[in-house]
């Protein structure tokens, strides 16, 4: 196939590729180190990333997709569990990490290969073909452990390009971010997206509002972010001159992973004149609509189809929505070269993923408005999580609370939150009601096992869960009685 990163090919661009705090690659010098890695796992099956914010986790991906080597991104504040669980599923032969990094003991002895951000190897010519693995990031289901969607290389390139279309988004872009290496949104958007524009990326190593306002008061033209983090900027923008300059002076505001609320639209559009657009993805579809940047920016809807997209709107019965009127709500399927090829090892959950003439099922409801804009109203799972715009299943938090000696009976639901957007809740039954474990030691646990931004910010202590006849627990009447 052709070239992820044209910008890569000459090997001696002196313009600024990455940025992470002090530290900074061109073109040329990422050519090197990615080239070096390249070098050292061509011919690997899979390579895992320690996907810290650091320049070497930009370094060790770009040098896998030199490679045509799949890399699977590793979240470095997983727990033990799930990182056994991602790690014996995709069996990679290596870790890249950044030198230093600390490994745990998790990972056994699966070997090492230290990144070197000033390695000076070669950019090979990209071999791999269109089809061929590119990415596995896990994501959570509602049961059960992460599932890895496998994302082919066509999939980065197409969303890479109708973004670059939707966004007018070109090598001149400075984009700033503080997301997490270990999603889509951080990795694909923000790292990949400027490299195959041959553009810029100065990631923040950890979001602020301060981070924010320097990089954008000091050249940077693009800000990307999951809306707890526009909902932060909403609540600074009031006191902070600085804040409000910057976003003022943005060639574009992009949300995205969750629905930002109309509110934080409305707070930012007063503070800084300028209105955050959203865009609608998924880990196993990358991106499929977007509000335009030659488009009206409208709150609360997520835009029109990409280019190259297929979107339908399906009701419960499997017929299509043919309204555009605002009203019918259908669960949105979608088609396309942006999509994932499977999930690794879960030939199951890929069939039950596909209908029959091959769109997926997003589980996302939606209405569509008389001119094609996308409005999101819903979700179809109620057992799926979105807090901080991470995505978590309700299943997998409640089975490593089982595993508590103090937890009888666990069940897990999301309520709202103005800065989270959801929060995560567990309902306990504990094994004795006079010494019932406490809200921290549980969230210790899960955070042991799963990941910190699994844990439950909010424990409830009952005495039974609400179960029906079937003795299915009833969550409704949970939420219900909060
Ligand atoms: C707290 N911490 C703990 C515990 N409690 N660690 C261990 N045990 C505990 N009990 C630590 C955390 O690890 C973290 O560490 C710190 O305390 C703060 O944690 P938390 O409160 O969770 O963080 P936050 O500041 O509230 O985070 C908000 C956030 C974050 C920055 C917005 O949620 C975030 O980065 N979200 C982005 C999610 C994302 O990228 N989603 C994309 C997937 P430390 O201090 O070391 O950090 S969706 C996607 O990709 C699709 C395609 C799409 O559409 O985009
Ligand atoms: P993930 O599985 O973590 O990749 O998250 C994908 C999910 O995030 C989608 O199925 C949507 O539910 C949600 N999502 C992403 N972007 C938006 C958005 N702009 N508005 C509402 N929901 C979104």
């Amino acid at each position: 196939m052709s070239s992820l990163f044209p910008a890569l090919a000459d090997g001696s661009g002196e313009r600024v590729a990455l940025r992470f705090g002090e530290r900074s690659l061109t073109y040329g010098g990422l050519a090197g180190a990615a080239g070096a890695v390249a070098a050292r796992i061509r011919g690997a099956g899979r390579v895992a990333v320690w996907a810290t914010p650091e320049l070497e986790t930009a370094v060790a991906v770009t040098g896998a997709l030199l490679a045509g080597v799949a890399a699977v991104p590793l979240n470095p504040k997983s727990g033990a569990k799930e990182l056994a669980h991602i790690v014996n599923d995709s069996a990679p032969d290596l870790i890249l990490a950044a030198p230093g990094a600390e490994l745990p003991s998790t990972l056994g002895d699966l070997t090492r290969l230290d990144v070197d951000a000033s390695g000076t190897g070669t950019a090979p010519e990209e071999q791999a073909s269109d089809t061929a693995p590119a990415l596995i990031v896990y994501t959570s289901g509602t049961t059960g452990p992460p599932k890895g969607a496998v994302i082919p290389r066509r999939a980065l390139a197409t969303t890479l390009d109708a973004l670059a279309d939707a966004w007018q988004w070109t090598a001149e872009d400075v984009l700033v971010h503080g997301l997490p290496l270990f999603h889509v949104h951080g990795l694909v958007l923000g790292i990949l997206g400027p490299l195959r524009r041959g553009g810029s990326v100065r990631h923040l190593g950890r979001f602020s509002t301060e981070g924010v306002a320097r990089e954008l008061n000091g050249g940077a033209t693009m800000l990307f972010g999951v809306p707890t983090m526009y909902h932060r900027i909403a609540e600074t923008l009031p006191g902070d001159p600085e804040l409000a300059k910057a976003l003022a002076g943005a060639r574009l505001l992009v949300s995205g992973s969750a629905a930002l609320p109309v509110h934080d639209h409305e707070r930012i559009a007063a503070a800084t004149g300028r209105r955050v657009i959203e865009r609608y993805g998924m880990t196993e579809t990358l991106m499929n609509t977007s509000v335009r940047a030659d488009g009206e920016a409208r709150a609360g809807t997520v835009g029109v189809p990409l280019p190259g997209v297929e979107l339908r709107l399906v009701e419960e019965d499997g017929s299509e929505v043919a309204d555009y009127d605002g009203e019918t709500v259908g669960e949105i399927q979608v088609r396309g070269p942006n999509l994932f090829t499977e999930y690794l090892n879960r030939p199951d959950a890929t069939a039950a993923a596909f209908t029959a003439d091959g769109w997926f099922r997003t589980g996302d409801m939606a209405v569509r408005e008389p001119d094609g804009y996308v409005r999101i109203v819903g979700r179809k799972a109620t057992d799926l999580i979105k807090s901080g715009g991470y995505k978590i299943g309700a299943g997998e938090i409640e089975n490593a609370l089982l595993e508590h000696p103090g937890v009888r009976e666990a069940a897990v639901t999301g309520e709202p939150d103005a800065d989270l957007g959801e929060r995560i809740v567990a309902w306990i039954v504990p094994v004795d009601p006079q010494v019932p474990p406490t809200a921290d030691e549980l969230a210790d646990h899960v955070a042991a096992r799963l990941a910190p931004h699994k844990r439950p910010r909010v424990v409830r202590y009952l005495d039974a869960l609400p179960r029906n006849d079937m003795g299915k627990i009833m969550k409704r009447a949970l939420v219900a009685d909060a």
